[in-house]
């Protein structure tokens, strides 16, 4: 029971479960594992795909020489182990020459450099057969606004875009682009900060279809927000192209914790919502294990992250087949047809008999609507009782 299979299109990032438990106020508790070895452990796990950051394979000063025989080794892995690569992106966050940002610097002289190792970082991962490609602008930000105009940031970030766009068009590969929000950390502020303001960016681009979104669980909830409601909103307008799956408490730093492990609620939605709507990309699982594990712990982690998504499966499955919720529904959602004469297109018709039309407000205030019995069941669910 709930083993994950390539179906389900589970994915991790190099830098999940290779992550070596380092944070701001402690070193290293696990050894580096080699990307070989992540691609063997994602396989024992049962993973569908890697996920890498340029210099998650090839180091930043590694020789042509150098990065031609590890990427030949890589490749030899995941031919070993029938894993993919659907989705690749840039490390423009850790080298010091991306301390002010990367597309977004002040100096013209980082800025192109960005682009230098974005366009690298871009062939070698449709060299590895991605065919998306993300970019979390993890420096793109500031710690005083005393330092750039935020308009000059959003200018750069458009000009950077619109290259790399062309670029990808210009070498006629077949990727498409995916921006991923976070509000802040590492810097102070994020620009273009949640999935919604990425959205909106995105049609300022000169080649909006092109490029979509990958809203990250924990990124939503570090500033507040539903993830659902982001997530939904980026599927209404076609521009679901990934996902980064993981969880964290509302109003902490960037935890990344195993799927579901925080707010279990949130992610059975979640989960109905991808199913429901038939969401085809990977699931990618953008976590790393507690810094108190080791590699079977690691090995846990991932597990537990796809174990939790095929429970959560089959909780959707049954509460679409629950009888109660579902008459629950159909009662909350009553429609005895008569204000269809109102709905769109509009016309003035319409609109003159609608300001004419009279409601019993006092009665519309008064019904009850079953939202309690309904999240009851909804719990009773997800805790098996039912
Ligand atoms: C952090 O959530 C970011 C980086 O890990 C990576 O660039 C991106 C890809 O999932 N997510
Ligand atoms: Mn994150
Ligand atoms: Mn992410």
């Amino acid at each position: 029971m709930y083993e994950p299979k390539p179906e389900h299109k589970f994915t991790f990032g190099l830098w999940t479960v290779g992550n070596i438990g380092r944070d701001p106020f402690g070193e290293p508790v696990r050894r580096q594992l080699s990307p070989v070895e992540i691609v063997h452990l994602l396989a024992e796990v049962g993973a569908y795909g890697v996920n890498l950051h340029d210099n998650d394979l090839v180091p930043i000063d590694a020789t042509p020489a150098e990065r031609d025989k590890i990427v030949a080794e890589f490749k030899r892995a995941l031919a070993e182990t029938g894993l993919v690569v659907p989705m690749a992106t840039t490390n423009l966050f850790g080298d010091p020459a991306f301390k002010d940002g990367a597309f977004t610097a002040n100096d013209p002289q980082v800025r192109a450099f960005a682009l230098q190792k974005t366009m690298r970082a871009i062939d070698l991962g449709v060299e590895l057969g991605a065919k998306t490609y993300v970019f979390w602008g993890g420096r793109e930000g500031t710690e005083t606004d005393a330092a750039k105009n935020p308009l000059d940031a959003a200018k750069r970030m458009r000009d950077a875009l619109n290259f790399l766009c062309d670029y990808v068009i210009d070498q006629g590969y077949d990727l498409k682009f995916a921006l991923e929000a976070k509000p802040n950390e590492p810097r102070g502020d994020i620009y273009l900060a949640t999935t919604g303001a990425m959205l909106g960016f995105i049609e300022t681009l000169d080649h909006p279809e092109m490029v979509g979104v990958n809203p990250e669980v924990a990124h939503e909830h570090m500033a507040g927000l539903n993830f659902l409601h982001h997530v939904a909103q980026a599927w209404d307008r076609g521009k679901l192209f990934h996902i980064d799956l993981n969880d964290q408490a509302f109003g902490r730093y960037d935890q990344d914790f195993r799927f579901g492990s925080v707010n279990l609620k949130s992610a059975f939605f979640l989960v109905k919502f991808l199913e429901d709507v038939g969401y085809d990309g990977s699931r990618h699982f953008d976590a790393h294990a507690y810094r108190t594990e080791d590699y079977e712990g690691v090995k846990d982690f991932a597990r537990g992250c796809m174990r939790t998504y095929l429970i959560l499966k089959e909780k959707a499955v049954q509460w679409n087949a629950d009888t109660e919720i579902q008459a629950l529904l159909a009662e909350i959602n009553a429609d005895d047809g008569s204000m269809a004469v109102y709905a769109p297109p509009y016309t003035s018709e319409k609109a003159a008999a609608l300001k004419e039309a009279s409601f019993d407000r006092i009665a519309l205030g008064q019904r009850g609507l079953g939202y309690e019995r309904l999240d009851q069941l909804t719990i009773e669910v997800l805790l098996g009782v039912r």
